[in-house]
């Protein structure tokens, strides 16, 4: 069958970079903001300064893939025989921008099992690691080793035309996806479950087959992973992930090096790592109190304890949301649906009622809710993932939809090298005191 995605995603990209093209001409002179000081101290928030077509995030609302909400999602993607949505369904939408039908997702589905193939000397570097190297540091050096197989730098490196960058871009990006659910399951059993790998299993669609990988043979965990591999797919463009292979992937540097750089903000504690330090959080505080059922009042006074000793509540606070995060409500949702019995389940959920309060009365926290970190971990722990150093890497094989898709649009729309002006203090001062006298 023809590559139809392809074909559409060049259609209408080639319409949108014209008409931007024409709308810069007459409006590129118009003013998006003004930037505060203390916004260039405080790491560029809500500076309007970028271009991302596949998700918007609202302070409020959270975060919408082309204009569809995560509920609206789970309505309207082809979904399982649970109701959860098809991730390769997400990636068609944040492509093309259109909902597939079931026969385009089975399609896309097809296309990842038959691109899966990792080639053998990544397998070989990794089995070089010790065991116990973190599976992001894992992750990112499989991601870059695969390298050697982009379509873009080689078609680069023959000379191709700056107008066909996108195509050898979408057959990485497609290569990439279709790959990194057999590269995660690979860091996966070598580092957990003692070397015993597990082969794919075509038939399946590509977050079950993730989860067939995984060695967790649980209908209940292959949907969960549908749903977690869709919600963690994209936050807009400027979270730290997505920014940094976004800023990479303008250098013309190629999908795999962009991808893997974008990994590399994602394992810090302050993003993707997070789902990893919430449960660790909690597994410390339930070794504290001796119980696994502690009372409210219990976890009102650990949260003042974490505080106490200069330490975030993980899983908490967002930089643009001001409202608890949709994708936690959506696990929650889950949660609620299928295991409302389990206890670290619920000690998540009375953590959720005793934190915003506490947060909200430092006075200094924007935002007391909880995010996308907050739930994963409890969920996972309930189908056997035990093993939480992993969690950042689950985030980062769905977040590859998302960055990896926008970055097929970056190069379609011609998207130039990022570079934005950097000041000194000295700068600043000098600045200030010229505003005084004047
Ligand atoms: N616990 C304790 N203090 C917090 C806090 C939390 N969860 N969230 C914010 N604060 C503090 C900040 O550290 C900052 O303190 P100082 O002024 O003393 O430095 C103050 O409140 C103001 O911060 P903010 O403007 O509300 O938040 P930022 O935009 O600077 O930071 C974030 C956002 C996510 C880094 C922060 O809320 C945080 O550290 N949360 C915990 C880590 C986490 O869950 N990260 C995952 C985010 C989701 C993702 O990216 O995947």
């Amino acid at each position: 069958m023809e590559d139809l995605l392809k074909q559409r995603f060049y259609e209408k990209a080639s319409a949108l970079a014209k008409e931007m093209k024409a709308l810069l001409k007459e409006h590129g002179e118009k003013k998006l903001d003004e930037v505060k000081l203390r916004q260039a101290f405080g790491g560029a928030r809500g500076i309007k300064m970028m271009i991302w077509e596949t998700s918007q995030l609202d302070a409020y609302e959270g975060i919408r893939f082309r204009g569809y909400s995560i509920p609206q999602l789970q309505e309207l993607l082809p979904s399982d025989e649970q109701g959860e949505p098809l991730p390769e369904g997400l990636f068609w939408l944040m492509l093309v921008g259109d909902i597939p039908t079931e026969e385009e997702v089975n399609w896309l589905s097809k296309q990842f099992s038959m691109r899966a193939a990792v080639p053998a000397h990544t397998f070989a570097m990794l089995d070089s690691l010790p065991t116990d190297t973190h599976p992001m540091t894992q992750f990112i050096l499989a991601i870059t080793s695969m390298q050697t197989e982009s379509v873009f730098s080689q078609r680069y490196a023959e000379g191709i035309s700056k107008a066909d960058y996108w195509d050898p871009i979408y057959e990485d990006t497609l290569n990439i996806i279709a790959r990194l659910p057999r590269v995660a399951s690979y860091i996966y059993c070598r580092s957990f479950a003692g070397g015993k790998h597990i082969e794919p299993n075509p038939e399946l669609d590509w977050a079950g087959n993730f989860a067939h990988m995984l060695g967790i043979n649980d209908d209940g965990f292959k949907s969960l992973m549908r749903l977690y591999m869709t919600i963690h797919a994209d936050h807009e463009g400027g979270n730290a992930s997505a920014h940094t292979a976004h800023l990479i992937g303008s250098t013309l540097s190629d999908p795999y090096l962009s991808f893997a750089g974008g990994m590399t903000s994602l394992a810090g504690p302050l993003h993707g790592l997070a789902n990893q330090e919430v449960i660790k959080w909690i597994f410390e505080m339930l070794e504290e109190l001796g119980t696994r059922t502690p009372s409210k009042e219990q976890i009102a006074d650990y949260v003042n304890k974490t505080l106490s000793e200069g330490k975030v509540i993980p899983g908490y606070g967002h930089a643009v949301l001001r409202q608890p995060d949709p994708r936690f409500t959506a696990q929650k949702v889950y949660a609620e649906k299928h295991l409302a019995d389990n206890d670290i389940v619920q000690v998540v959920w009375k953590i959720f009622d005793v934190v915003p309060e506490i947060l909200g009365g430092l006075g200094k926290v924007k935002n007391p809710w909880p995010n996308v970190a907050a739930h994963s971990g409890a969920i996972l722990v309930h189908y056997g993932l035990t093993d939480y150093s992993f969690y950042t890497v689950l985030f980062g094989v769905s977040r590859a939809l998302g960055v990896l898709a926008a970055g097929c649009w970056s190069r379609a729309m011609g998207m130039p090298l990022e570079r934005p002006k950097s000041l000194t203090s000295e700068w600043v001062k000098n600045f200030i005191a010229e505003q005084t006298e004047a």
